[in-house]
């Protein structure tokens, strides 16, 4: 087996001891933080998404391959830090209230931050009023709001409503994604950006900021 499908297949398995020591003897090997990333965790961790969909695993075992997940992404953050030239860009992230899915929204950060933008995490089941005092007090240029559940899509234009309101909109770019979220779902709620690739934000980025 590849390098890359064995850390896959361990994340399936939910080892998170085994797949620190395959990335980290991936990265020994010379392949790319980036590569690790892509064709291998996150690989993984879509066959667990699939396998659950399909029922085919249950709520404990998606939890260990979220834990062997996440210890990959622990272990590929600093090979990952090759700071570009960015313009001061400045992030504000979330989950929105109610849901506790943070592995896209996780991936999301690790990638901006791998660029050289600064990321302010607010976590997971981020209410209306903390997201408001959150873009009040940090100024920053981007929200960037995660919903994995249908269920707490609603709370996303909740966000943009009350931005609004406040008259705090202008000059902040709201970003949404996650599973459920659609382009035409984005434009409807008046968010000024959707992606469904962390990649594709990453690209936008460098584009727009990067100044060498
Ligand atoms: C892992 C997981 C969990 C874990 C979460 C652990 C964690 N720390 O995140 C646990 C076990 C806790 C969990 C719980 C639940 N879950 Co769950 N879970 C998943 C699962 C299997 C994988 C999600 C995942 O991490 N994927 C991998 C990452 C990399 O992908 P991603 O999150 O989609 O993010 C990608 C993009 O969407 C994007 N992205 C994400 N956020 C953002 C934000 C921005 C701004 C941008 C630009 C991009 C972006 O970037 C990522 C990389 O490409 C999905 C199945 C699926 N197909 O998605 C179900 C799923 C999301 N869960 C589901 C459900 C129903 C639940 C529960 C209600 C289950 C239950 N009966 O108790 C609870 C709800 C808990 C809560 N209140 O949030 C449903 C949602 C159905 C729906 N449409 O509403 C799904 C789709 C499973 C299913 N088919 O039924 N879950």
């Amino acid at each position: 087996m590849y390098e890359t499908e064995l850390i896959s297949q361990t994340v399936i398995d939910g080892d998170a001891e085994r797949v620190i020591q395959l990335t980290e003897k991936a990265l020994e090997k010379g392949f790319l933080a980036e590569d690790i990333l892509e064709n291998a965790l996150m690989i993984g961790m879509n066959a667990v998404a699939d396998k659950f969909k399909h029922r085919k695993v249950m709520i404990p075992e998606v939890l260990m391959s979220t834990r062997a997940m996440h210890a990959g992404m622990i272990t590929l953050t600093p090979h990952l830090q090759k700071t570009r030239k960015l313009k001061k860009t400045k992030v504000l992230i979330g989950t929105v209230a109610g849901d506790l899915h943070d592995i896209g929204k996780n991936l999301l950060k690790m990638i901006l931050e791998s660029i050289g933008v600064e990321v302010i995490d607010l976590g997971i089941d981020v209410s209306l009023k903390e997201f408001i005092q959150s873009v009040r007090k940090e100024k920053p240029q981007y929200l960037m709001m995660s919903s994995l559940l249908t269920t707490t899509m609603p709370v996303m234009l909740e966000v943009i409503e009350e931005l609004i309101k406040c008259d705090m909109k202008r000059g902040l770019k709201v970003v949404v994604g996650g599973g459920p979220v659609s382009e035409v779902f984005a434009n409807e709620i008046g968010a000024d950006l959707y992606f469904n690739d962390p990649f594709e934000v990453r690209k936008y980025f460098i584009e727009k900021y990067c100044t060498g």
